[in-house]
C-alpha cells in the first residue's frame, strides 16, 4: 500500500496499536462478491493483510478457520500458510485476540451446523469447531466467537424452536467442557443476528443470547459479541444492547460497523451512517472504560479497488478516534454539564424515602403508601432534553 502520509495523516486521530483496533481477515479481505455479482478485487494473503493493517496502526487480526486454512488444504499447505502467517505476526507485532469457526460456507452446513436435523452434521460441526479452537489458541486467541449464520429455518415445519435451542445448548456445553478439559484460557462470545442467510436465525438478538447464556452449564465462560448492523436490522438501539451486556458483565467482544435501517446486513464502514448512534456507542464503551478489542466486522463498498479498501480500514479506526474526542467535548461542555448536574440532583434526591438503590422494608412501604403526592406538580416540570440533545448535536456537528 505504502501510501503517502497525506492520505493517512498521523495526526491525533490516527489509529495506533494501543487503541486496540482489530480486524477480521475476512473484512479487508472481502473481494466484493455478493449474491448478484462476482468478485471485483483480488484475494489477499493473510500475511499481506497483517502487514498492511499494521502499517495503518491496527493492533491485531481475527479469523475464521477457513479465512486462514482452506477447507481442503493438505497438511503441507496448512503448515506453509501457518508459517507465513506467524512470520507476519512476529515481524509486525500484530496479535490474534479472537478466533471463530466458519460453520456457514460449506454445503454441509446448508441446514444448520449445531442445530442441524442431521446428527452427522452436528457431529462434524463439533469436530470442526474443536480443531478451530485449537488453531485459535495456538495463535494466541483468548476470545472465541460463535455466530450461528445457518442456525435457523425457512419453514417451521422442519424443527421446533426448542429443538434449535436445545441443540445449540448441547454444543455450547460440549465445547465449554472441551475448553476446560484442555485448560485453555478462552471465553466464548455469542453473536446474534435476526436473519440472513437463513430466513430466521435462532436467538436473533443480543437480548435472546443473554437469556440463553444463563441456561448453560458454564455461563461464566460465555458472553456476547453484539454487532451494530445485526441489532439495527430489526430496528433496535445498538447502544442499549451493549449497555445491557456491559451491565451484566457479558460484553466479551464487539463487532463494529455501519448499517442503514431496514436493509440486509450491509456491514458498512463504522460511523458511515448513524453518526449519533456511533457517538453514543463510543461514549458507552469509553465511559465504562471497557477493555475489549475495538473489532471491525465490515467491508469496503463493492465499488472500491485495493486502495479503497485501505481507505475504508483507516477511516473506520479514525472515525472511532474522532468520536472519542467528541465524547471528551461532550463531557467538558459547561452547558451540558449543568443540565446533567441538575438531572443528577433530581434523580438522586430521595422522595418519601425512595432514592437510588431503594430496597424494600415494611416501614418504608407503609410510609410510601401514605405519602401525599402532588402528581400534577410532579408531572408539570420538563427535563431540558431538547436543549441537551441540541447541545449534543452541536458537539457532533463540530460547533461546540
Ligand atoms: C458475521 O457478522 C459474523 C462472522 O463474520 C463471524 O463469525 C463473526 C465474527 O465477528 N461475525
Ligand atoms: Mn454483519
Ligand atoms: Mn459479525
Amino acid at each position: 500500500m505504502s501510501q503517502s502520509n497525506t492520505r493517512y495523516p498521523k495526526d491525533r486521530f490516527a489509529p495506533r496499536p494501543e487503541d486496540h483496533f482489530t480486524w477480521g481477515l475476512w473484512t479487508v479481505g472481502n473481494t466484493g462478491r455478493d449474491p448478484f455479482g462476482l468478485a471485483v478485487r483480488e484475494p489477499m494473503s493473510a500475511a499481506k493483510i497483517v502487514r498492511e493493517l499494521s502499517q495503518l496502526g491496527a493492533y491485531g487480526v481475527n479469523l475464521h478457520d477457513e479465512d486462514l486454512i482452506p477447507f481442503d488444504a493438505t497438511a503441507g499447505e496448512r503448515d506453509r500458510i501457518l508459517r507465513e502467517f506467524k512470520g507476519a505476526l512476529s515481524e509486525t507485532g500484530m496479535k490474534v485476540p479472537m478466533a471463530t469457526t466458519n460453520l456457514f460456507s460449506q454445503p454441509v452446513f446448508r441446514e444448520g451446523a449445531f442445530t442441524s436435523n442431521d446428527a452427522g452434521v452436528r457431529a462434524f460441526a463439533l469436530q470442526k469447531t474443536m480443531r478451530s479452537i485449537d488453531l485459535g489458541v495456538e495463535l494466541g486467541a483468548t476470545t472465541y466467537v460463535f455466530w450461528g449464520g445457518r442456525e435457523g429455518v425457512e419453514t417451521n415445519a422442519c424443527k421446533t424452536p426448542q429443538d434449535g435451542i436445545k441443540r445449540f445448548r448441547e454444543a455450547m456445553n460440549f465445547l465449554t467442557s472441551y475448553v476446560r478439559d484442555n485448560k485453555y484460557n478462552l471465553k466464548f462470545a455469542l453473536e446474534a443476528k435476526p436473519n440472513e442467510p437463513r430466513g430466521d436465525i435462532f436467538l436473533p438478538t443480543t437480548g435472546h443470547m443473554l437469556a440463553f447464556i444463563y441456561t448453560l452449564e458454564h455461563p461464566e465462560m460465555v458472553g456476547v459479541n453484539p454487532e451494530v448492523a445485526h441489532e439495527q436490522m430489526p430496528g433496535l438501539d445498538f447502544s442499549h444492547a451493549v449497555g445491557q451486556a456491559l451491565e451484566a458483565g457479558k460484553l466479551f467482544h464487539i463487532d463494529l460497523n455501519g448499517q442503514k435501517p431496514g436493509r440486509y446486513d450491509q456491514d458498512l464502514r463504522f460511523a458511515s451512517e448513524d453518526q449519533k448512534g456511533a457517538f453514543f456507542l463510543v461514549k458507552l464503551l469509553e465511559d465504562a472504560r471497557w477493555d475489549g478489542m475495538r473489532h471491525f466486522d465490515s467491508h469496503a463498498y463493492r465499488t472500491e479497488d485495493e486502495r479503497g479498501v485501505w481507505d475504508f480500514a483507516y477511516a473506520s479506526m479514525r472515525s472511532y478516534n474522532i468520536l472519542k474526542d467528541k465524547v471528551a467535548k461532550f463531557h467538558a461542555d459547561p452547558e451540558i454539564r449543568e443540565i446533567l448536574r441538575a438531572l443528577e440532583q433530581r434523580g438522586t434526591t430521595p422522595v418519601a424515602g425512595v432514592g437510588p438503590g431503594v430496597k424494600y422494608d415494611r416501614a418504608l412501604a407503609t410510609t410510601l403508601k401514605a405519602h401525599a403526592f402532588d402528581a400534577g406538580k410532579l408531572g408539570a416540570r420538563g427535563y431540558d432534553y431538547e436543549r441537551l440533545d441540541q447541545l449534543t448535536t452541536e458537539v457532533l456537528l463540530g460547533v461546540r
